[in-house]
């Protein structure tokens, strides 16, 4: 079996979430594939060294530039702030590298469209992180929606809710800060509300939307983990220079209407990600916080017994859960990494497609970017003229 050697720009949270699920991809899954975590990079090369002996990297680096050059390294897992992505994809692209990378692709379109056509003229496999797509109550939606179950789509509504900036004192992280996140909750958030409805409804023809920046400035971080930070008392304020919350309002090209909300000012919503979809046969709820069922609404049940039914989606036939554990003992965030690992790496050695792939992530820019102008000039925006 071939071996693919793995290089990871970035060693924090997801850092840590894809290191962990490509060691375990080999216990669950066989790609057709070894993968082995050959060099971890990062610029500080003392916590740098630390992450690697923990996440059961064999070397590290210091230069990404240097990572992408290595002619024993096949894929390079970008899993960096999105202002390095281009830089680092286009590069890993020049040198022939496998590229995956976490989402939003790039800080606008333009750029995502650069990161694409560079993987495209290198030949090599692209992927984007929207693990999301990859949970397999989400994979039963998809099942059931493509075999007719729900009928024609009328309504998409998703929210994003997190509450771990409401404090006005939470320092100023990097994901607050637009010259390195592109934005705030709707990069970060809304992202992946557009890639699911672009999974499960289709493409979006003109979008509306509104923002807000509730807390304009905050203290300067001192040191973050995941999503918690600290800051010294003596810390400058700084102006926050991205949305703590945006809506928008779209129209699919398939006739449907879709309602989107992200924000991190939800007090008592953690990472609580939920979409409905109403047809005219049936429904499907979907809610991240329990991720292992399905609600399914089928119109052409008796009136008698009529109603929300909850699949739980951990049987052998249902996407993935053969590989884990007997029927009800379920899988939880981390898996869906795995799994969409097992797809990237499955690709790369079979020489099939993978998806959701660059071209994804630019067609998630484009309804990010569109939603962007249509705040700025208030009125609807079609997504084709972005
Ligand atoms: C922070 O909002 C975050 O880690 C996102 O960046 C991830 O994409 C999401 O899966 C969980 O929350």
């Amino acid at each position: 079996m071939r071996t693919l050697n793995v290089g990871m720009v970035g060693y924090k949270f997801m850092g840590k979430a894809h290191s962990n699920a490509l060691q375990r991809l080999g216990m669950f899954f066989d790609p057709g594939v070894k993968v082995h975590l050959k060099a971890l990079c990062g610029r500080d090369a003392e916590w740098v060294r630390k992450a690697a002996d923990q996440f059961g990297f064999e070397e590290i680096e210091t230069d990404w530039e240097k990572l992408v050059t290595r002619s024993d390294i096949d894929l390079i897992d970008i899993t960096a702030p999105s202002n390095v992505h281009k830089q680092i994809a286009i590069a890993a692209a020049k040198n022939g590298k496998h590229i995956f990378c976490e989402k939003p692709l790039a800080l606008s379109v333009g750029d995502a469209r650069e990161i694409l056509a560079a993987a495209q003229a290198a030949g090599v496999k692209h992927q984007i992180g929207f693990n999301y797509r990859f949970a397999p109550a989400i994979l039963l939606a998809k099942q059931l929606i493509d075999g007719g179950k729900i009928g024609t789509i009328r309504h998409f509504r998703a929210k994003y809710l997190q509450d771990w900036i409401i404090d006005p004192m939470f320092p100023l992280v990097w994901r607050l800060d637009k010259s390195v996140a592109g934005s705030g909750s709707h990069g970060d958030l809304g992202a992946h509300l557009i890639d699911l409805a672009h999974f499960l409804v289709g493409d979006m023809d003109r979008v509306i939307g509104m923002s807000r920046t509730f807390v304009k400035e905050r203290p300067e971080v001192g040191v973050m983990q995941g999503l918690t930070a600290s800051s010294s008392d003596s810390a400058e304020m700084k102006p926050v220079t991205v949305d703590d919350a945006t809506l928008f309002l779209t129209e699919f090209e398939n006739g449907a209407l879709g309602s989107f909300e992200a924000t991190r000012f939800a007090a008592g919503h953690k990472n609580d990600m939920s979409f409905e979809i109403n047809g005219d046969k049936g429904s499907i709820r979907f809610e991240f916080e329990r991720m292992n069922e399905l609600q399914y609404y089928d119109a052409a049940d008796d009136t008698s017994v009529c109603g929300f039914r909850t699949i739980q989606a951990s049987e052998g036939c249902h996407p993935y859960m053969s590989a884990w554990w007997p029927v009800g003992h379920v899988i939880g965030y981390e898996q869906t990494f795995v799994h969409e690992f097992f797809e990237f790496t499955k690709s790369i050695a079979g020489g099939t497609a993978t998806a959701p792939d660059f071209t994804d992530g630019v067609k998630c820019c484009q309804v990010l970017d569109a939603v962007d102008k249509s705040i700025t000039e208030e009125r609807w925006i079609k997504v084709s003229s972005i």
